[in-house]
């Protein structure tokens, strides 16, 4: 067969002839449930697939060495797409034995004596990435991590609570009042008057100190009762240390933002990162590309082609942006 053309297809069957007249069969068995691994150097990325039964692997090779599957911020997905040119380029190989990701992660090595077929992309078409932040479901789900369940901050009302109005929803916040305390601390306080039976209180406003800028209703925000925050910065290391659970200044035990009567104040704009570890999936589609067989030149017309889904697990910074 010369030219084969093969519209809206995911799987393709391609039969070819070779010179000694073997018959080799070949299937572009990729879609959404093909695993694809990735490897990036400064300039380039390539992700691929590995199939075993039969050898063979499909690869997009791309000039950005910043791809990561993931991303920062509030949103649940993003997309991005690629024009395929010689720089970026989708490559199959049929193979007479298996490989590993060595194959790829240091640069592409040339056509290899396992080769058994090679299709190389011609210049025409895009790739595009579709990546999806997953988050966990279900009545325990907690995808910030802070110990409050994503139900009780507020994930399913419309709109999302986000209680200090940064921007990040309680239910990605690990600070849901942006007092430098995490909520994980604020409510592992033990001793303290409670909200409902339930949350520390410690002074009895009605709002649990998680949510509470002002834990002991001194009219010093907490974040401010952190005196020493700036005291060991130098010109290598000049990030303030946002904690104002190690202020006492009076010595009684009582941490200063839980203790009214210390009222000292440092002004501080600053808020501690928001990191997150989140699952991501990423689906890579090619549209409306050609392949061309680089021993006989023959040519593929795809008009969709799923290369399969990456999946990476990676922590991220969810970020506040108070005005
Ligand atoms: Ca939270
Ligand atoms: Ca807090
Ligand atoms: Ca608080
Ligand atoms: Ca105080």
């Amino acid at each position: 067969m010369k030219n084969v053309y093969f519209f809206g297809f995911v799987l393709l069957s391609l039969l070819a002839s070779c010179d000694d007249g073997e018959l080799i069969v070949t299937n572009f068995d990729f879609d959404s449930d093909t695993s694809l691994q990735f490897c990036s150097t400064e300039t380039e990325t390539v992700i691929f697939a590995l199939e075993t039964d039969p050898n063979e692997t499909i690869f997009f090779k791309f000039n950005d060495g910043d791809f990561t599957g993931s991303f920062q911020g509030t949103a649940i997905d993003t997309s991005f797409t690629y024009n395929v040119t010689d720089d970026n380029q989708i490559i199959y190989r049929s193979l007479s034995s298996s490989i590993t990701a060595d194959y790829f992660c240091n640069t592409i090595p040339p056509t290899q004596s396992n080769v058994k077929e090679e299709y190389v992309s011609t210049n025409g078409g895009t790739v595009t990435f579709n990546i999806t932040v997953n988050s966990p479901t279900g009545d325990d789900a907690d995808t910030d991590g802070d110990g409050v369940t994503d139900i009780v901050e507020g994930k399913n009302e419309s709109p999302q609570k986000d209680t200090d109005g940064d921007g990040v929803p309680d239910y990605l916040d690990k600070d849901d009042d942006n007092d430098n305390v995490l909520t994980q601390i604020e409510n592992n306080l033990s001793n303290q008057p409670t909200f409902e039976d339930t949350f520390p209180d410690t002074d009895e406003d009605g709002i649990p100190n998680y949510l509470d800028d002002d834990d002991d209703n001194d009219g010093i925000l907490t974040r401010y009762e952190d005196l020493n925050a700036a005291d060991n910065i130098t010109e290598e290391d000049p990030d303030l240390n946002l904690n104002p659970t190690d202020d006492d200044t009076n010595q009684n035990g009582i941490p200063n933002y839980l203790d009214p009567e210390d009222t000292g104040e440092l002004i501080i704009e600053e808020f501690k990162a928001n990191e997150l570890s989140r699952n991501f999936t990423t689906v890579v589609l090619a549209e409306n590309i050609s392949l061309k067989n680089t021993s006989n030149n023959e040519e593929i017309t795809l008009e969709t082609l799923v290369m399969g889904k990456l999946q990476v697990t990676k922590t991220v910074e969810v970020e506040s942006q108070i005005e």
